[in-house]
């Protein structure tokens, strides 16, 4: 079934994503990628292109010296924003058009724009013609692989010239040209990276600092220097195109362009199309090889099945199907690919936060589990010799910790046992806890032990925990540098973390251990009830001066949600204090577009709180729906029993499929976006808006939510535990797991009164809901009742799930 809106909708097999104008969301976008490079894509031509080597680089670029930074939330489009375009003119009438749509701007006939999982691909219909541009991301070089094609579909014979062009932009201020090589077959950019110390020669001799595009079909004339090819007309209307062809010319220190012209007599359906490879090169040899590899035949289709081999092999444990049909399309073809994205290219750095490198790798558990291993192992042997982690995971020697990197936050320890927990549930097999850490000597058992006691050992004597300048929230600086603030939330989730690991201490028959782990966090949780409970939800922290805040009295943000997750998921809230906080977060948090970080959010700096009250109100952290967040407040509202809560959140994290609801946050269903906008009350004009960034924590954890909380497919030592929480509006639904090296197809029914789940393997009737002696390489059919949720809300009295224990 295609689900179906008024300009966004999925294809019939649901691998791709469509929109069908280039007005109505014109941020929208989606992403390629390989393990060495990122191409973000927007429906409208432009692009961002950025690739390791091994620090991230451009090589298109703005036409202005650009500020290097991580990648950031709401990027801006503007008119030289670097992008992939074709311009087309009539030779006979003169008129002028670009495709996609930038940066003539023209409103089509008609236009598509598809985001598949393994290509990008826009199809426009205008002037009796049809023009489609698609893009590929090889999995093993730097490189785009560009198709455009136009064909006539006017009566009439034409004569037009198509102008492909592509940015290369602003690339030194030391040293940039560009020229057409017809040997080659290619426009080729030089460059070098700019830098002033002596001993920075070293690193940038080698890199990639020439960009160049290649063609099959030799043009009838070219462009290099972008100012030429502009001249009075600017980009709307360039003088080079308006005249009958382009200059030739090079780019002597001048900002480099690459655009060719093709001059095309076409009969009545005929059509003609090129190929293109656009990317960086250290040398010219480097150009050649890849001529050789791509503009040779067949090669665009062999790079095509590489990186859908990748997709197949990496899709994911889990394939669904509900009454949601836009719900299944994102969770079966996009969110995975999202998670592996994380996974492949640890958000684009040589030196990722450990809490994202932990968490990005507890989503690769569910994509390839000796994945997320090697992860744990890289992480753990990097390990401080206190137990504590170091604040990035280095990828590539020689890297500099990035700015982030260099401010203290105590968090690190806590996504240990997180991770553990989803690694050791998945695979069943805790002799991964016996692995030796190369650099340490220690098993894996003593390593995350040891972050335990660094965990405990980062407490003020009351049992809370200190935030040094961060914890989760790394713009949270200025709470604790004096080394007295307290971090609620650490404190709440060093419970949970020492709590998931001291069960994982007992099942390894280290009794001391977990009742020290387990005392202690009792310790904490009782220092948690007395020092930030507030009556109706826990505080969010205590500032080196002694103020509570994230309290009813602040006039700003007075709750967080983060904590009242945490106490939920840590067992610390009971179940009264479960619906208090419910009722508040519904209260004060909740939007139409899920759940915000904070409330109200900060119009003003505090500077006993640091630079997330700096931030624009209701963007990332200072109060917007932060994904991320969201979706530990959904783990909570699952570990609590709150299936239809859960849902409602869970839902919301995904835009559609109304189309009001597209149009106010701009954002296809290709991705979790790191956030909606949130100050819902104080700016509802932007609220729900996306950020439109896909590196995000929150990919990880909603793909184990749906696996194992929403259809309740979680391993368990003896085997695969049975216990969804599906939705009460649901009728049925079905999964297919792979699980142990079994797949298991399961169809679920809901019922208002069984008394339990009830499970069926293989038609015979399984007790307490475990599958057990399961044989990899076999086919086992579940049928499960599931009884329909009974939501708690925030009044009512039912009960959360046996599993839960409270401490
Ligand atoms: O980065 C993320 C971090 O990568 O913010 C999260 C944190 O848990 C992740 O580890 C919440 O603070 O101001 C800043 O420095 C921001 O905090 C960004 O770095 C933030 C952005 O969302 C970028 O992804």
């Amino acid at each position: 079934m295609t689900a179906q809106t008024d300009f966004v909708r999925f294809s019939d097999d649901g691998t791709r994503v469509e929109l069908t104008c280039p007005i109505v969301m014109p941020l929208a976008g989606t992403f390629l990628w390989n393990p060495k490079m990122l191409l973000q894509l927007n429906c409208r031509g432009y692009a961002t292109a950025q690739h390791l080597q091994p620090e991230p680089a451009r090589y298109s670029h703005s036409p202005f010296m650009e500020q290097r930074t991580f990648m950031q939330p709401e990027q801006a489009y503007f008119a030289h924003h670097p992008g992939r375009f074709a311009y087309v003119k009539d030779e006979e009438t003169g008129t002028l058009l670009s495709v996609p749509h930038a940066p003539v701007n023209r409103r089509p006939q008609r236009f598509l724009f598809s985001a598949g999982t393994y290509d990008v691909r826009w199809r426009v219909h205008d002037e009796g013609l049809v023009m489609d541009m698609g893009v590929m991301v090889p999995r093993d070089e730097v490189c785009e692989l560009w198709t455009f094609s136009v064909r006539n579909d006017s009566p009439g014979a034409r004569v037009i010239s198509l102008y492909p062009y592509f940015s290369i932009g602003y690339m030194s201020w030391m040293n940039q040209s560009a020229r057409y090589d017809k040997t080659l077959g290619a426009v080729v950019a030089d460059s070098i990276t700019p830098y002033q110390k002596l001993e920075d020669y070293a690193r940038i001799r080698d890199l990639k600092d020439k960009t160049f595009l290649l063609h099959d079909v030799p043009p009838d004339a070219f462009e290099t220097s972008q100012f030429a090819f502009e001249g009075n007309g600017g980009l709307h209307a360039p003088d080079a195109v308006l005249a009958q062809t382009l200059g030739c010319g090079s780019a002597a220190y001048e900002t480099p362009v690459a655009v060719l012209q093709y001059r095309l007599h076409l009969a009545p359906g005929e059509s003609r199309r090129f190929r293109f490879v656009f990317g960086p090169a250290s040398d010219l040899a480097d150009i050649v090889r890849l001529r050789e590899r791509f503009l040779v035949p067949r090669a665009f289709e062999k790079a095509r099945r590489g990186v859908e081999m990748h997709l197949e092999r990496n899709a994911g444990c889990v394939t669904i199907a509900t009454p949601d049909a836009h719900f299944d399309a994102f969770v079966n073809k996009f969110l995975g690919r999202q998670v592996l994205y994380h996974g492949d290219s640890h958000r684009l750095t040589t030196d990722p936060q450990t809490r994202n490198f932990l968490q990005d790798s507890m989503g690769m558990v569910y994509v390839d589990e000796s994945r997320a291993r090697d992860a744990l192992i890289t992480a753990l042997n990097q390990q401080l010799p206190d137990g504590n982690m170091p604040e990035g995971i280095v990828l590539a020697a020689g890297t500099e910790l990035k700015y982030i990197n260099q401010v203290p936050h105590t968090d690190h320890c806590v996504w240990l046992p997180v991770l553990l927990d989803a690694l050791l549930s998945e695979t069943g097999n805790d002799t991964l806890l016996d692995d030796i850490v190369p650099a340490t000597g220690q098993s894996v058992l003593d390593a995350v032990s040891a972050g335990m006691a660094w965990l405990i050992a980062n407490r003020d004597p009351k049992g809370l925990s200190l935030i040094a300048q961060g914890d989760w929230c790394d713009p949270m600086n200025m709470v604790g540098p004096q080394g007295r603030g307290i971090s609620g939330w650490l404190t709440i989730a060093t419970v949970h973390s020492l709590r998931l690991w001291s069960d994982v201490c007992i099942r390894k028959g280290r009794k001391t251990e977990a009742d020290h782990f387990l005392a202690a966090a009792r310790h904490s949780a009782a220092a948690a009830r007395e020092w930030l409970w507030g009556g109706d939800w826990f505080a969010r922290g205590i500032t080196d001066a002694g103020s509570r805040f994230g309290v009813a009295s602040d006039p700003e943000g007075a709750m967080y949600l983060n904590p009242q997750s945490w106490a939920m998921l840590a067992g610390i809230a009971n179940d009264d204090e479960c619906r208090r906080i419910m009722a508040a977060v519904d209260a004060r948090l909740d939007t139409p577009y899920g759940t915000v970080l904070l409330a109200p959010a900060y119009t003003a700096m505090r500077d006993d709180i640091g630079r997330v009250t700096q931030k624009f109100p209701g963007t990332a952290e200072n109060g917007s729906v932060y994904n991320h967040a969201a979706a530990f407040y959904i783990a909570a509202l699952y570990a609590i029993g709150e299936a239809d809560r859960a849902w409602t959140q869970l839902r919301r994290m995904l835009p559609g499929p109304a189309p009001d609801d597209y149009l106010k946050r701009g954002q296809l269903p290709v991705f979790v976006p790191n956030y909606y906008r949130g100050a819902w009350q104080q700016f509802p004009d932007t609220a729900g808006r996306s950020s439109q960034l896909c590196h995000t924590g929150a990919a990880s954890w909603l793909y184990r939510l749906v696996t194992e909380q929403l259809f309740g497919l979680r391993g368990c030592p003896l085997g695969l535990r049975v216990q969804p929480q599906l939705p009460s509006h649901w009728a049925s639904a079905s999964a297919r797991r792979h699980f142990r090296g079994a797949v298991f197809d399961v169809r679920y029914a809901i019922a208002d009164a069984a008394d339990d789940t009830a499970l069926r393997c293989n038609g015979h009737a399984m007790p307490d809901n475990i599958v057990r002696n399961i044989e990899a390489g076999q086919h086992y059919r579940l049928d499960v009742v599931v009884t329909r949720a009974k939501s708690r809300g925030a009044g009512t009295d039912a009960g959360a799930p046996a599993a839960r224990r409270c401490i």
